[in-house]
C-alpha cells in the first residue's frame, strides 16, 4: 500500500494544476470516478444479471439503446447531479441538453458532455467498451445554465478523459498538465495511478480503420491504407491493422504503443461518424496532451467550430507522425474544394 496514490489523493495533490478552481474541478473528476466504478460493477456481471441486450429503444442517433448503455447514461447524470459541480449534461444518449437539478447546480460552474458507453455493441460479445467526457467551465454566470455552456471548442476544455472497460478498468484524463492513468483495484475500490504522465510514441505500427468501409472512403484515405501495407524495413511496414469497433479501446491501445486511429467519413456516414463534442474533442484533447496529433484530415480537431451537440466529425487520431503521413495523403488525393 506503500506507494499507492488513488485518483482521489492525485487530484489533491495536482490541485495546483488548476488554481482557478477551489476544489470543484477536484469534486468533479471524483463524482465521474464514482460513476466509473458502479457502472464497472455492472459491465463485469452484464452476461449474469440479465442486463445484456436491448431495452427496444433508440438514442438520437438511431442508433438501438443497450440496456447497459441507458444504465450508464443514468449512473453518470445521477452521480454528476448529486455532485453539485455540474449544471449540465450533453450525452449521446439524450437527445436535448440535461440541466441537473436547479437547486443543487445554480451555483455549479461546469458543464460535462459525455459519451456514457461507447462501443456498447461489443457488450454481449465481451470486447471492451468505453466512457469519454469532456469538462468545460460554463460560460453563463447566474442562473440556468444553456447550450452555449457546452457549444464550446475544444480548446476550451478544462479536462477530458477517458474510461476503458477492458482486461482491467482503466480511467484516463487530461487537464491540460499531461495525462495520467489509473486502474481500478476492485480490491479496495479505488483507481490508483498506473500510468503516471503517459506520452504515445512519435510513430507506430498499428493502424486502427474499419476496411470493410474501404470502397467509400476518400482517396486520400485509400492512399493511405495502402502505404500502411507496402513492405519497407527502413518505415517498419507493413503495419499491423488492430480495429475492435471499440474507440476508447483502440486509442487506448495506439495512445500505449503508437498507432493511428481513422473513422473518415464514408457513404453511411458523410460527415463521419464520430460524435466531435463528447468523443473527438475529449479524446483529441488527451492526445494532444500525450504528444500525439488530432485532425479531421484537414484541420486540429480542438479548433473545429461547434454548432451543434450531436454533430459529427472525421477523426484522424494518434502518433504524430502517422497523423501527418494520413494528412498528406489526404492533401494530395483528398483535397479540400
Ligand atoms: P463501425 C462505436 O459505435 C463507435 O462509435 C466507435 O467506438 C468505433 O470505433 C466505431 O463506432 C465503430 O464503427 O462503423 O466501424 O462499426
Amino acid at each position: 500500500m506503500a506507494n499507492l496514490t488513488t485518483l482521489g489523493q492525485f487530484i489533491i495533490e495536482r490541485q495546483a494544476d488548476f488554481p482557478y478552481a477551489k476544489g470543484e474541478l477536484s469534486r468533479l473528476l471524483r463524482d465521474i470516478g464514482i460513476a466509473a466504478k458502479v457502472v464497472n460493477r455492472e459491465i463485469n456481471k452484464a452476461g449474469l444479471a440479465d442486463i445484456l441486450g436491448e431495452v427496444g429503444t433508440t438514442n438520437v442517433q438511431g442508433e438501438t439503446q443497450k440496456v447497459l448503455d441507458v444504465y450508464a447514461n443514468e449512473q453518470f447524470i445521477a452521480a454528476l447531479s448529486a455532485g453539485g459541480e455540474c449544471a449540465l449534461v450533453v450525452s449521446e444518449e439524450n437527445e436535448e441538453i440535461v440541466i441537473l437539478n436547479k437547486d443543487v447546480s445554480k451555483n455549479a460552474k461546469y458543464a460535462v458532455a459525455i459519451d456514457p458507453l461507447d462501443g456498447s455493441s461489443n457488450i454481449d460479445v465481451n470486447v471492451a467498451v468505453g466512457t469519454t467526457f469532456s469538462i468545460f467551465r460554463r460560460l453563463s454566470k447566474e442562473g440556468e445554465a444553456n447550450i452555449n455552456d457546452i457549444l464550446q471548442k475544444g480548446t476550451e476544455q478544462v479536462a477530458a478523459g477517458y474510461i476503458v472497460y477492458g482486461s482491467s478498468t482503466m480511467l484516463v484524463y487530461t487537464t491540460g498538465c499531461g495525462v495520467n492513468g489509473f486502474t481500478l483495484d476492485p480490491s479496495i475500490g479505488e483507481f490508483c495511478l498506473s500510468h503516471p504522465d503517459m506520452k504515445i510514441p512519435r510513430t507506430g505500427h498499428i493502424y486502427s480503420v474499419n476496411e470493410g468501409n474501404y470502397v467509400h472512403f476518400p482517396e486520400g484515405v485509400k492512399k493511405y491504407i495502402k502505404y500502411c501495407q507496402v513492405e519497407d524495413e527502413s518505415t517498419n511496414r507493413p503495419y499491423t491493422s488492430r480495429y475492435i469497433g471499440s474507440m476508447v479501446a483502440d486509442l487506448h491501445r495506439n495512445l500505449i504503443k503508437g498507432g493511428v486511429y481513422i473513422y473518415p467519413t464514408t457513404a453511411a456516414a458523410p460527415k463521419g461518424k464520430l460524435r466531435l463534442v463528447y468523443e473527438c474533442n475529449p479524446l483529441a484533447f488527451i492526445i494532444e496532451q500525450a504528444g500525439g496529433r488530432a485532425t479531421n484530415g484537414y484541420q486540429r480537431i480542438l479548433e473545429i467550430d461547434v454548432k451543434e451537440i450531436h454533430q459529427r466529425e472525421s477523426i484522424f487520431i494518434g502518433s504524430t507522425d502517422m497523423v501527418l503521413k494520413a494528412e498528406e495523403f489526404m492533401a494530395e488525393y483528398s483535397p479540400l474544394e
